[in-house]
């Protein structure tokens, strides 16, 4: 087996193997009708070239006149007005943007393929539908298929400094900036621009939300025809661009005396700016921006408010049709919840309920999955709930953070779908956070979801080969929540290392079982943190830099955990409606997972598993550390089925983190038996 770099991903074709499905297939690719005029069509017809033609190993050929010859037929609705009612005319007319449908018929007597979508980016969609059939060697004459993304918006931002350095990023260098330049290697964001479209995303924002000062400049006329650039590659592939702006740009580089949102000037300054940057980029997507949060300046500075800049900059946007993404990432605590203890998971809620309704139309809230910060467990942030009146995006990590910085094997499908699937209760049972982000729970204009990028400019994009499965499964599940995480993983994992039952089975159970792993050698019961500082990399249960203001998790030799519960707490248990405050204001029914987010406990509490906590902190990292073990030999019973080069480097991580379980085990026990001095444990023998 060729040794393989992982460069591929889950766009590594190779030919068909069954000649019996490889006569099938030509019979479709001997001609491939396509609708013309339209960038990203061509943009398809390469990838369908490209993908087929590898695995029909023959030359897909492309034709422009009557479809009715073809074998695959591809282009808009309306190309394909007599077939209405065979494609099903009732399903047509309701198909959402980027919809399409894949239907195999008869014409005139032979079997024909119809890929007919509603817009430019759903032929590309089906082309990628398309491609992923066939290398899960499935056959083309019985397809019945109508798709359509339940988000409209399904962005990734990048956290990438013009410097070269990524915030957060485990996977080299950025793959768009060196030396406060663009970078010239124009193919690799070619490949990640395919990379992202062949998973449905739409949007990309192309710097880091903490906006430095090079950054800052990104809207200039110096730097905008790079942007142009860019963003062009991405255009091609449905993809729109996206900045990150400084807030205080009037003031920074627009030589205005303030950057308070009300002042005329400053509004004028932000027009001009967005005529500017539609000149030079006609389908910009817009702003994402924050403010007044880890020291970025906002509208805080000039006694304004969030919906005071977000409103200023929507407007500046609106003649153009694009948006501002507002992010409410918050720390500060409002003075006004009586004489609470301050409690930073209340902060987004308190902030910005009072806000809603009060933002523009091309206004959109982008919420962070939890109150806190991305943390291997917290509860859902309230916020989701909270708000009615005003758009929202649900923002996720897939960089992984505080979930071993793709070191440490960890899945995030199986997180996200627990959030996404959370029962917000805003309109009585079933208001899932995945229908309130999509706009439809409470009928708003604009919804989606944003992720944080994982990739770098590592030969296999992710540092960890498996880490791509996040990121695969990121586009799947922001084009459709209801994908489950097995689903997903069975797909990426035949997509990249073939559909061998013994691959498969291996590496999916592998992905599976690799967040409860994770958490479990981790910060215990929900509690967070517990990280080295700044880094945030390996274990230190104090370490955390913001535990100066008070530590985040309130051990001390009587109990451990943060008591947020309306009765006796900070009263954070009551942003969520009933039965939700309910479930966690209460010792016995807060689910363990979350015990120690919601409640101060001694540490011979019970658990409703039985365990008291001490013991249960005691055996999950036992377990954790041995079942991280236990993956390094699960992957070594594929070494003859994977190439060596992708063996290799997933070996060599799982190893490490293996080795860095132990320490974790050994950090988090040795400091909790000494802390709460208990002795009266069942220990592990030690040999
Ligand atoms: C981009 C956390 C991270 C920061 C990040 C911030 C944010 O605090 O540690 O690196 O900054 O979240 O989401 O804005």
């Amino acid at each position: 087996m060729d040794k393989e770099s992982g460069y591929e991903a889950w766009l590594r074709y190779r030919p068909c193997e069954s000649e019996e499905l490889l006569g099938h297939y030509r019979k479709y690719f001997n001609r491939v009708w396509f609708r013309q005029g339209l960038e990203i069509m061509r943009t398809a017809m390469q990838e369908l070239s490209h993908g087929a033609g590898i695995i029909t190993r023959c030359t897909v050929r492309l034709c422009d006149e009557g479809w009715q010859g073809a074998g695959i037929a591809i282009g808009l609705i309306d190309d394909f007005s007599e077939l209405k009612d065979l494609l099903g005319n009732e399903i047509l007319g309701t198909l959402p943007e980027d919809g399409y449908l894949m239907r195999s018929i008869e014409h005139e007597g032979l079997p024909r393929l119809v890929l007919a979508a509603r817009s430019a980016n759903g032929m590309l969609y089906a082309v990628f539908h398309l491609l992923r059939l066939m290398k899960s060697v499935q056959r083309l004459d019985r397809l019945n298929i109508a798709e359509h993304p339940r988000n409209a918006l399904r962005m990734i931002n990048q956290w990438d400094n013009m410097d070269g350095s990524i915030e957060r990023g485990y996977a080299g260098r950025s793959i768009f900036y060196r030396d406060d330049e663009f970078v010239s290697d124009w193919s690799r964001i070619r490949d990640y621009a395919r990379l992202l479209a062949s998973v449905g995303i739409n949007a990309i924002s192309l710097n880091n939300v903490n906006v430095h000062e090079r950054e800052t400049l990104l809207i200039t006329d110096e730097l905008l025809p790079k942007v142009a650039q860019t963003a062009s590659i991405f255009s091609a592939y449905g993809l729109r661009t996206y900045l990150s702006i400084n807030f205080a740009s009037p003031r920074q580089i627009g030589g205005l005396p303030t950057a308070d949102p009300l002042d005329e000037g400053v509004r004028a300054w932000w027009k001009e700016r967005a005529d500017a940057i539609y000149r030079h980029i006609p389908d910009f997507g817009g702003f994402l921006v924050k403010a007044d949060s880890e020291f970025r300046p906002g509208p805080y500075t000039y006694g304004r408010n969030h919906a005071d800049g977000a409103n200023m900059l929507a407007d500046a946007l609106e003649p153009h049709g694009g948006l501002v993404i507002w992010r409410c990432f918050v720390y500060d605590c409002l003075q006004d919840w009586r004489d609470r203890k301050p409690d930073r998971a209340r902060a987004a809620y308190d902030h910005y309920t009072p806000l809603d309704g009060r933002f523009r139309e091309n206004v959109l809230l982008q919420i962070k999955n939890g109150p806190m910060d991305f943390q291997v467990r917290e509860p859902v942030s309230p916020l989701f709930g909270g708000l009615s009146k005003t758009n929202q995006m649900l923002e996720l990590q897939i960089t992984q953070e505080y979930t071993g910085q793709q070191k440490h094997l960890c899945y995030l499908p199986s997180q996200w779908k627990e959030i996404v699937d959370f029962d917000t209760f805003a309109l009585g049972e079933g208001t899932s956070v995945a229908q309130i982000v999509s706009g439809k729970a409470f009928g708003r204009r604009h919804g989606g979801v944003a992720a944080v990028s994982n990739i770098g400019d590592d030969q296999n994009w992710t540092g960890h080969l498996l880490a791509q499965a996040n990121l695969y499964g990121y586009g799947r599940l922001s084009w459709n929540m209801e994908i489950g995480e097995e689903e997903i993983a069975w797909e990426w994992t035949c997509l990249t290392f073939g559909k061998k039952e013994k691959v498969t089975d291996t590496i999916c159970c592998m992905l599976l079982d690799s967040w409860s792993i994770y958490e479990s050698y981790t910060a215990p019961l929900g509690v967070g943190w517990m990280v080295q500082p700044n880094h945030h990399y390996g274990p230190s249960v104090d370490g955390y830099e913001y535990s100066k203001w008070g530590t985040y998790h309130f051990a001390d030799c009587h109990g451990i955990g943060v008591n947020r519960t309306l009765l006796t707490g900070t009263g954070y248990s009551a942003q969520y409606p009933s039965p939700q405050f309910e479930r966690y204001e209460s010792l016995q029914d807060c689910p363990d997972e979350l015990l120690l987010f919601f409640h101060h406990v001694p540490y011979t509490h019970r658990l409703q598993s039985g365990k008291t906590v001490i013991q249960h902190i005691y055996d999950t990292h036992y377990e954790g550390a041995e079942r991280a073990e236990g993956l390094v030999e699960r992957w070594k019973t594929l070494e003859d089925d994977i190439d060596e080069g992708r063996y290799r480097q997933v070996l060599d991580r799982l190893q490490e983190q293996a080795e860095h379980a132990k320490e974790w085990r050994d950090v988090i026990n040795t400091y909790f038996l000494r802390k709460s001095g208990i002795q009266d444990i069942h220990k592990r023998p030690i040999y």
